[in-house]
């Protein structure tokens, strides 16, 4: 069985990759990513500047998932820009992404006029989705700034590129932001980052389990499998089939990737389950998800990609 997949011109060798934040802050952990089974690599979601994000804990595992108030601690751009620069060099045959999370539409023009006088050859993920800097809305809930961004972004940005977006769970919603997206000339759409601001409690001290936002934080992990599906399979409906999707959200094992692809999803990013097992759960979901198409008889991502049934 095969699991190449492709976006645009872009070959991958395996559909699974990491989800921007998940072991990819430090070069070690992406050249960790780079060595494991992954087809691809993703770098944290980069500001202009260096960042230390929220006071921890920032970070818990829950029973199906994880809460997280991070707050995009990251290196800066040029950290993960230089990394990418190098990583390309390297590694000719196997492109790999670029995460971008400017907090405020200045800052992503500003950052994405860097890469584009750049010579990064791979593609740039505009994370309009990240949920737990406070006082900052989440562009991607914001149908008329989306639109804004995108039209000051593709005035002069010509690298591919594509935008990580947060759940949406209104069908007038996808109705509206698919048809802004099919304005541009985006080659991905990611759904989906966080199911922002949940709240999780310790039973033992009552207490809220994370300390920024007095405990409210984005939720990944199994909770978020089937709003996960319910985003890849709505835009699938009413994106233009020029614009590829990545499905992320809630993989824990390889039949997830396989309801994902099935939903649409050209590639799968995995978070939560990445977090708590380490790169090691690229081979365990590579191998799920080829036993899953050989009980089903396929050999190839082709074979069922977007070939969800529904009842009649
Ligand atoms: N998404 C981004 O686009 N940029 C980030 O910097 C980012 N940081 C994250 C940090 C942590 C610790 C976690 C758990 C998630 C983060 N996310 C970020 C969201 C994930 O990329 C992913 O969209 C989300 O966790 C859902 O996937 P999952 O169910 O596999 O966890």
């Amino acid at each position: 069985t095969d699991l190449h997949t492709s976006i645009d011109k872009f070959q991958f060798d395996n559909v699974f990759m990491n989800a921007s934040g998940v072991r990819c802050y430090t070069k070690d952990e992406l050249d960790e990513l780079a060595q494991s089974d992954a087809g691809t690599l993703v770098t944290k979601s980069a500001t202009r500047a260096k960042r230390l994000g929220n006071p921890s804990p920032r970070y818990a595992r829950l029973e199906l998932g994880s809460i997280n108030s991070m707050g995009l601690p990251n290196e800066g751009l040029e950290y993960y820009l230089d990394y990418a620069l190098n990583f390309q060099k390297a590694h000719p045959d196997k492109p790999i992404f670029l995460s971008v999370a400017g907090l405020s539409m200045e800052e992503n023009l500003a950052m994405a006029h860097t890469i584009e006088d750049s010579n990064f050859n791979g593609l740039v993920e505009f994370n309009l989705s990240c949920p737990n800097v406070p006082g900052k809305p989440q562009t991607g809930y914001d149908f008329d700034r989306t639109q804004e961004v995108l039209t000051n972004l593709f005035s002069f940005f010509t690298k591919p590129a594509g935008v990580k977006l947060p759940p949406y769970f209104d069908l007038a919603q996808f109705d509206q932001m698919a048809a802004i997206l099919n304005q541009f000339p985006l080659k991905f759409v990611n759904s989906i980052n966080s199911l922002g601001n949940g709240l999780m409690i310790d039973p033992e001290t009552d207490t809220a389990l994370i300390k920024p936002k007095g405990g409210f934080g984005g939720i990944g992990g199994a909770y978020a499998k089937p709003i996960a599906l319910a985003n890849v399979r709505a835009f699938s409906q009413r994106l233009d089939p020029k614009i590829q999707l990545i499905g992320t959200g809630g993989v824990t094992n390889g039949r997830d990737a396989y309801d994902l692809i099935l939903a649409g999803a050209s590639l799968v990013q995995v978070g939560t389950l990445l977090q708590e097992e380490g790169p090691a759960a690229f081979t365990r979901l590579t191998r799920e998800l080829r036993a899953v198409m050989q009980t089903k008889g396929y050999s190839a991502i082709s074979d069922f990609k977007g070939q969800l049934k529904v009842l009649s």
